[in-house]
């Protein structure tokens, strides 16, 4: 067993990076229901009816790929994530927790034949809230979660709508029950690091007991536009320096309490962006993180308050979006310790760790067994067209994930 070669594992990396590879200084740029989007995931439904899968796409778009089992009463283990990436990623994030699934699957049949338990490997729609302002799109679908009375009128930056998007791919809301988990009894997902831990420690793969609780919000600021060079600095409402001093304040707060709290404000727009004019207003987001949810809860409501006194001292309107609030989730003891007993089998040094990244697993989890399996990411560099992991540490997470995999479907 354990024949995923080096050469594999290279070949399906750079195969499916081919839909929305934008060169080594853009990376990746594969966003919910585009064109290359589309064309990923029809592209892994041919690779995996290729190699003997039955497949399925359900209402919105999330595909799943089947070596059907002996036993069909027994049920199925599942292993994937997400397809969808963010703008400017790597090749790595998401798509090869699909492929590493597909790869560990296709091996153990060709080396132990059918297994008792189908083994099927699922390519989630999207999980990175990149296009549109909604994260764990795919997998919250799967369990019947996904709120599609909030995507009426949602829109991505261009003005194209979220529902106008995903009809142009053949997909829609869902109707009735989603079916494509319906009888998974595991699930598993493989997926890089995005950190450094592992690399700092010298380990080889990472056993996931816990994801972080994760908070976003849109905050909307409107101070006054105004002449640079005749508006006295006392007489100005100007929200980048509103903004400045939020920023400058928090992220302070958050390096005062320490890991492993993050808070980041990664996006910003501001009207009307002239040199000479005095900014009038702006949007800017807030990501907020812990692994304890009564802190993140804490903390973030305390930032918010802080943003809402430094606006009002200063006479700028504030509106403050939580459009995305996700609680810690741990995984499930027993899938852990069948990856611990995998790492251990292959003689691997494996770490005992959380996620700061949030990831399908932790929708998956409330629903399903799960458990998630880190491979290093080189200088811990993720969600950056740098993102890389050697392919040997790869191979030996794949070696850890077939064991995995053949423990629970054999
Ligand atoms: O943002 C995240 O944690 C994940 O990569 N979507
Ligand atoms: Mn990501
Ligand atoms: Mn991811």
């Amino acid at each position: 067993m354990m024949s995923v070669t080096t050469q594999e594992i290279s070949e399906i990396v750079d195969w499916l990076a081919q839909y929305g590879y934008q060169g080594e200084d853009q990376g990746m740029i594969r966003l919910l229901y585009t064109p290359e989007w589309l064309a990923a995931q029809n592209a892994l439904k041919e690779r995996f009816e290729q190699a003997g899968m039955t497949t399925e796409f359900d209402a919105v778009g999330n595909l799943k790929g089947t070596f059907v089992g002996s036993d069909p009463a027994a049920g199925a283990v599942a292993s994937g994530s997400h397809v969808d990436t963010v703008v400017n990623g790597g090749k790595l994030d998401g798509a090869l927790g699909i492929e590493a699934a597909f790869l560990a699957m296709k091996d153990l049949v060709a080396t132990h034949g059918q297994p008792k338990k189908s083994l099927s490997v699922v390519s989630m729609a999207e999980e990175e809230g990149s296009r549109f302002p909604y994260v764990f799109w795919g997998s919250k679908s799967l369990f019947d979660l996904e709120d599609s009375s909030q995507m009426a009128n949602v829109q991505d930056n261009d003005g194209v709508k979220f529902v106008d998007a995903m009809r142009s791919c053949g997909f829609d809301f869902r109707e009735g029950h989603n079916t494509l988990m319906d009888g998974v009894t595991n699930w598993l997902e493989f997926h890089i690091e995005q950190g450094n831990t592992l690399e700092m420690e010298g380990k080889q793969v990472g056993i996931v007991h816990g994801i972080v609780g994760q908070r976003r919000y849109d905050i909307r600021l409107v101070g006054e536009a105004n002449h640079a060079g005749t508006t006295m600095m006392r007489y100005r409402h100007d929200v980048v320096e509103a903004y400045a001093r939020i920023v400058s304040q928090s992220i302070a707060k958050a390096k005062a309490e320490g890991d492993p709290l993050v808070l980041t404000f990664g996006k910003v727009e501001v009207k009307p962006n002239v040199v000479n004019v005095v900014p009038g207003e702006m949007t800017f987001t807030m990501d907020c993180r812990h692994t304890d949810k009564d802190f993140l809860v804490r903390f973030s409501d305390g930032i918010v308050s802080d943003m809402r006194a430094i606006c009002k001292e200063m006479g700028i309107e504030i509106e403050v979006d939580n459009w995305m609030d996700e609680d810690p989730v741990p995984m499930d003891d027993d899938m852990t310790a069948v990856i611990q007993k995998a790492c251990q089998d292959c003689g691997l040094n494996a770490l005992d760790m959380h996620s700061g990244a949030g990831h399908d697993s932790q929708i998956i989890a409330k629903h399903i067994p799960s458990g998630m399996i880190f491979v290093p990411s080189i200088k811990g560099v993720s969600h950056n067209p740098a993102e890389a992991t050697k392919v040997e540490d790869i191979k030996e997470g794949i070696d850890a994930l077939e064991a995995a995999l053949y423990a629970l479907a054999y």
